[in-house]
């Protein structure tokens, strides 16, 4: 298994996100990247592949709005994280704007995700390690791109749940650029993948399965209901509470689904936040569980891409990435 990360992700650093009333510490810290590392040893750093492969899947606008929010906050004389307060609610006219807190609400969906001055850098070399994946899985070896911050709430033109760019997308798109016709993207952290379902949608040839807390409780609410489900997306929502057997039984049919599209490659977005002592998510997943569920996926004999997106037991978080990686 080959292992990238990019020293450059550690500039994003966000302080705070808002949610239930309050400003409370964020969640997705790079303290993160330390854990994981000290548990899976050396990494790679990844090539620069620039932002052509970004463009294929990203909204030209919303890229570019990544590049100069921050520098744009600090203009109109503000502190700290750029924040955004007001949303173009559904059905609500999109215009441009010269104004920073206009652009904020029309390209976010929630306010779990800051844009600090290293958002941009971090996400891009973010991304960067997971088009390397793509190239070490198309040159024969399994990789891992510890992608931080995550990526499978963002979306075309929007980021959210501490997303900015879709690890995910971007490396099944480049794998498509790159000849693999059939991309299948399984996603196993506890919150859905709205963006990558979303972007999915405009991309032939790719599917997408998730497993994920029923969104009737858990974040993104929006998005992973069973009733999306179609030709391209198959959603699995489970309770609160579930433990590996039941979580197993899920993932079973999640390959199936997966398989019979007969894919040429498997992109896995990797969460440890079902693990039992997750601070803000609710599945009871073991650490010995990891090995098992990464068995089942593996099973399916696919050159394979795993990127990382939450997992906030920081303590637990490296040894359960490298439970998770030796199921390979
Ligand atoms: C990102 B990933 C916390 C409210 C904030 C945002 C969750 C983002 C999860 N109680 N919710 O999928 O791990
Ligand atoms: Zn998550």
């Amino acid at each position: 298994m080959r292992i990238f990360w990019d020293e450059r992700q550690r500039a994003h650093r966000p302080r705070a996100e808002f949610f239930n009333g309050a400003l409370h510490p964020a969640a997705e810290s790079e303290s993160r990247t330390d854990s994981i590392l000290a548990a899976i040893g050396p990494a790679e750093a990844p090539e620069d592949h620039g932002e052509t492969p970004i463009h294929r899947v990203h909204d030209v606008g919303y890229v570019a709005f990544l590049e100069r929010a921050h520098r744009d906050w600090l203009a109109a004389g503000r502190e700290g994280d750029a924040f955004p307060y007001t949303f173009p609610v559904v059905h609500r006219r999109l215009r441009s704007f010269n104004r920073i807190d206009a652009d904020l609400g029309q390209y976010s969906i929630d306010t779990s995700t800051p844009i600090g001055p290293g958002t941009w850098q971090a996400s891009y070399w973010g991304a960067q390690c997971a088009l390397s994946g793509v190239e070490a899985v198309l040159g024969g070896s399994n990789a891992f791109a510890l992608c931080r911050p995550p990526g499978h709430h963002a979306g075309k033109d929007y980021c959210g749940g501490y997303s900015y760019l879709n690890n995910a997308v971007i490396a099944a798109a480049h794998a498509q650029a790159r000849g693999a016709a059939r991309v299948a993207i399984l996603d196993v952290d506890y919150h859905h993948g709205n963006g990558t379902q979303d972007m999915v949608a405009d991309l032939d040839g790719v599917r997408f399965a998730s497993l994920h807390a029923d969104p009737l409780t858990d974040y993104p609410f929006f998005w992973g209901h069973a009733d999306e489900n179609g030709d391209k997306v198959h959603n699995l929502p489970l309770p609160r509470g579930t433990t590996f057997p039941a979580y197993d039984a899920a993932l079973a049919r999640a390959c199936d689904w997966l398989a019979e599209d007969e894919p040429e490659l498997l992109v896995v977005s990797f969460g440890a936040d079902t693990f039992e002592g997750d601070p803000i998510s609710h599945f009871a997943l073991r650490t010995d569980d990891y090995p098992r569920l990464a068995g089942r996926i593996a099973a399916l004999g696919l050159p394979t891409l795993v990127v990382m997106e939450g997992g906030y037991a920081v303590d637990a978080l490296g040894p359960n990435v490298a439970a998770f990686l030796s199921g390979f």
